[in-house]
C-alpha cells in the first residue's frame, strides 16, 4: 500500500529501492559458465541456467575473476572432498544484478566482491573475535570445511542440460552470473576497477593479511617468503608495509627476483641454482633465524624448511599454501619447545567485511595489484589461465567477462 504511493525517485531517495527488487518476480538466467565436469579435464564452456536469488542471496553479474592455486587443487582432484561437476572460481568481482528476499544491504547496481570467508556475526567463531573462520564457510579444500557444493539453502543455483552443477567455495566466479549468500558479499567503492580488485577476493588478501594480521610482522624484523607468485608477493608487500628490514624471497624461477624487488624483497635465492645448502644460506643471512617465515607454495618440504630457519625463542612460521589432501608436515618437538611457532593463515585473517577497506588501500596506492596481472583472457580461454599457472607463465591471469 505504502509503496504504491511513492514514485521511483522517491523510493531511491528514501533508500527503499531494495523493496522494489524484492517484490518483482525474479527469473532464471541462461548464460555461459566454465564447468569442470571431472578432475584433470579441460573446463568446458557451457550454457547454464542460474536460479534467481533465494532468500538472503544475491545474484551477481561477474566482471572479472582471477584464477587461484586452490581452483587448481580441486581441478586436479587433489581435494578429496570435492564434488563434480562444478563451477570453480573464488577470486572475482562484479555488479549485483538482483537480490532475494530479506537482503537489506545490497541492491542492483552495487559493485561487489564475493568472498569465500563470510561473516555471519552469530556463530561461535564470529562471536569469539579470535578468528576469521566462520561456521558458515564451506567447500574450502584442506579440511576446514568439507566440500558439498551447495549454498546455505542446501541448493546449487546452477544447472546444465537439466542436471545440477555444484557451487564452489560459496562463490563460483567462473560464470557470467553467479549466486551467493549475502554474508559472503561485500560492497566496494564504485570507482575501483573491478578487473583489478578481483584479486582481493583471494590471493592478495591471503598473502598481505598473513603478514599483517596473522604473523603480525614488526618494524625492523627479518622475513623469508617461499614462493613469489601472487600470494608470496603479497606477503612481501605486507612485510614491507609492516616495516621489515630484510625480506628474502625463495623461488625456483630466477625471473621472480626482479618482480620481487618491486614488491619489496631485499634478497633472493633460487634453491636450484645454488651449490650452497639453502638452510645454511638463510641462517647466515638472518643471523641465526628469521623473525618470520612464510610458505605460499603448498609444498610440505618447504613448510618444514621454513619452520627450521625461524629464530629460536620467537620465530613464527606461517603456512598458507594448500598441500594435496593427505600430505603431512612434521618437525622436531624441540623446535616448538625452543619457542618457535608454526601457524597457519586462511585468507590472511580477513573476512568479507574487511575487504572494502583494502579496496580503498589499493585506490590510494598502498596496495599493488596491477603489477600482479600479467595476462588477461576471456572466459572461453579460461583453460589458458590454468596453463599459465602450471607453466609458471607470468603471475596472475585474470578472466574478463564480456560486458
Ligand atoms: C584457502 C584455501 C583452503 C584453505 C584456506 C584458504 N585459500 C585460498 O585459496
Ligand atoms: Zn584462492
Amino acid at each position: 500500500m505504502f509503496l504504491a504511493k511513492l514514485t521511483r525517485t522517491q523510493l531511491v531517495r528514501n533508500n527503499v529501492q531494495i523493496v522494489v527488487n524484492q517484490t518483482r518476480s525474479l527469473k532464471e538466467i541462461k548464460c555461459k559458465a566454465a564447468i569442470c565436469w571431472e578432475p584433470n579435464k579441460p573446463l568446458k564452456i557451457e550454457e547454464v541456467t542460474v536460479a534467481p536469488p533465494d532468500e538472503n542471496q544475491v545474484r551477481i553479474k561477474m566482471v572479472a575473476t582471477g584464477i587461484c592455486h586452490t581452483d587448481a587443487v580441486t581441478w586436479r582432484g587433489e581435494d578429496a572432498d570435492a564434488v563434480f561437476p562444478v563451477v570453480l572460481g573464488h577470486e572475482g568481482s562484479g555488479i549485483v544484478e538482483s537480490v532475494g528476499k530479506n537482503v537489506k544491504q545490497f541492491k542492483a547496481g552495487d559493485h561487489v566482491i564475493p568472498v569465500f570467508v563470510p561473516y555471519c556475526a552469530k556463530c561461535k567463531f564470529c562471536q569469539s573475535r579470535k578468528t576469521n573462520i566462520c561456521d558458515k564457510i564451506h567447500d574450502v579444500p584442506g579440511g576446514i570445511a568439507p566440500g558439498k557444493g551447495l549454498l546455505l539453502n542446501g541448493k546449487t543455483p546452477f544447472s546444465c542440460k537439466g542436471k545440477p552443477v555444484y557451487n564452489f567455495m560459496g562463490t563460483s566466479t567462473f560464470s557470467e552470473y553467479t549466486v551467493t549468500d549475502d554474508i559472503f558479499v561485500c560492497k566496494i567503492n564504485k570507482k575501483a576497477p573491478l578487473d583489478k580488485v578481483c584479486l582481493l577476493g583471494c590471493g592478495v588478501s591471503t598473502g598481505y593479511g598473513a603478514a599483517i594480521n596473522d604473523a603480525k610482522v614488526r618494524p625492523g624484523s627479518t622475513c623469508a617468503v617461499w614462493g613469489l607468485g601472487g600470494v608470496g608477493l603479497s606477503v612481501v608487500m605486507g612485510c614491507k608495509r609492516a616495516g621489515a628490514s630484510i625480506v628474502c624471497g625463495i623461488d625456483i624461477n630466477s625471473k621472480k627476483c626482479k618482480i620481487g624487488q618491486i614488491f619489496g624483497i631485499t634478497h633472493f635465492i633460487n634453491p636450484n641454482e645454488t651449490d650452497e645448502c639453502i638452510k645454511d644460506y638463510l641462517l647466515k643471512l638472518s643471523n641465526g633465524g628469521f623473525d618470520y617465515t612464510f610458505e605460499s607454495c603448498g609444498i610440505t618440504k618447504s613448510m618444514e624448511d621454513a619452520m627450521d630457519v625461524t629464530h629460536p625463542g620467537w620465530g613464527i612460521c606461517t603456512v598458507m599454501g594448500v598441500a594435496p589432501t593427505g600430505e603431512k608436515i612434521s618437525t622436531s618437538p624441540v623446535n616448538l619447545i625452543a619457542g618457535r611457532k608454526w601457524i597457519g593463515s586462511a585468507y590472511g585473517g580477513f573476512n568479507v567485511t574487511e575487504i572494502p577497506a583494502l579496496v580503498n588501500d589499493y585506490m590510494s596506492g598502498n596496495i599493488k595489484l596491477d603489477e600482479l596481472i600479467t595476462h588477461t583472457v576471456t572466459l572461453e580461454n579460461v583453460n589458458q589461465a590454468f596453463e599459465n599457472m602450471f607453466g609458471g607463465k607470468g603471475l596472475r591471469t585474470v578472466v574478463k567477462f564480456k560486458t
